[in-house]
C-alpha cells in the first residue's frame, strides 16, 4: 500500500532529527563545565577533575590599595610604593596552593621534593605552572571565555589582602607557615592555618607562589588592571615560604625568582578569569 506523501515526509524528518541528534553527540566536544561569576567576595566554587576537587573563591572586580604603608615593619619602601589599583574583572582563585594530588591528577607527574598528596606541589618552574594551567583547562573543559592562568601580582595581592591593609591578613603565626630551618624544615598540608576573610589559605607562607608577571616599578598613580611584562627570565613570586623571615611573607612583599628554576621553596595557585 502506498504511503501518503505527508507520512513519508514526516518519517524522513524523524530520521533526519534522530541522525542529527546522534551526529551531534558524536562530534561535538564534551559539555563545558558551567562557571558563573560569584555574587560576593569569598563565594565558593568547586570543580572536579577525575574525582579530585579544585575549590575556588570569588574575588570580585574592585579597587584596593597595593603596596605597603609607610610605617610597616620590614617594608621595602622603593619596591612597595602604596598606590590605588582597580581590577575591572572578577576572578575565581584557588583556595589553596596547588596540591600534589591536584598536580598529579592533571599532569600524571609529581616532581615534589617533599612528598604528600595534601602538601603543596613544589619543584615546579614558572613554565611548569603555565603548562599545568593549560592542561587543567583542557581537562576541565571550560568555556572559551575563561582564561586559566597564574594571577597577576595585583590580583594576587588583592586576593591576599581580602580588604586588609596591614602586613598580614591575620597575625602571621595564625596565618602562615614560615620561619623554619632551611635544612630541616619543609612544607605542610594546605589549609591548616587560618584563612583570610575570603576563605583563602596559605597566602602567607608554606610555599612562595608564582605570579604571571615580570618585575615592574610601582608609582603613586592609580593603575587599572596592572600587568608586569610577560617577557623576562625573572618572575615575581609572592607570600614567602616555610623558611622565610616574617617580612618576606607580608602581603606587599615582592620576591623575584628565575622562571626556569624549580625548587622546594616555590609553588603556585591559579585563577579563572574572564577574558578582556
Ligand atoms: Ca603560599
Amino acid at each position: 500500500m502506498e504511503m501518503p506523501l505527508g507520512v513519508k515526509l514526516a518519517l524522513i524528518a524523524v530520521v533526519i532529527v534522530i541522525a542529527a541528534f546522534f551526529a551531534s553527540r558524536r562530534w561535538t566536544a564534551p559539555p563545558t563545565q558551567g562557571v558563573e561569576a560569584g555574587q560576593t567576595e569569598g563565594d565558593r566554587l568547586v570543580l572536579s577533575i577525575d574525582g579530585v576537587e579544585f575549590p575556588f573563591r570569588w574575588a570580585p572586580a574592585g579597587e584596593f590599595l597595593m603596596g605597603s604603608s609607610a610605617g610597616e615593619e620590614g617594608r621595602d619602601a622603593d619596591a612597595e610604593t602604596r598606590h590605588p589599583v582597580g581590577l575591572t574583572r572578577g576572578f575565581w582563585i584557588l583556595e589553596t596552593e596547588v596540591t600534589q594530588r591536584m598536580y598529579q591528577a592533571v599532569t600524571g607527574a609529581n616532581p615534589s621534593e617533599f612528598q604528600g598528596a595534601d602538601l603543596p606541589v613544589d619543584t615546579v618552574s614558572w613554565h611548569d605552572a603555565g603548562a599545568f594551567c593549560a592542561a587543567w583547562r583542557e581537562k576541565a573543559r571550560l568555556p572559551e571565555s575563561l582564561a586559566v592562568r597564574l594571577p597577576s601580582e595585583a590580583e594576587w595581592e588583592y586576593a591576599c589582602r581580602a580588604g586588609t591593609l596591614g602586613a598580614y591578613y591575620k597575625p602571621i603565626g595564625a596565618a602562615g607557615w614560615i620561619g623554619e630551618e632551611t635544612e630541616s624544615g619543609g612544607t605542610h598540608p594546605v589549609g591548616e592555618k587560618e584563612p583570610n576573610d575570603w576563605g583563602l589559605y596559605d597566602m602567607h607562607g608554606n610555599l612562595w607562589e608564582w605570579t604571571a608577571d615580570s618585575w615592574y616599578d610601582y608609582s603613586a598613580e592609580k593603575m587599572t588592571d596592572p600587568r608586569g611584562p610577560a617577557e623576562g627570565a625573572v618572575k615575581v613570586d609572592r607570600g614567602g615560604c616555610w623558611d622565610s623571615k616574617p617580612e618576606e611573607a607580608r602581603s606587599a612583599y615582592r620576591g623575584v625568582y628565575e622562571a626556569e628554576r624549580s625548587s622546594r621553596f616555590v609553588g603556585f595557585r591559579f585563577i579563572l578569569s574572564e577574558l578582556p
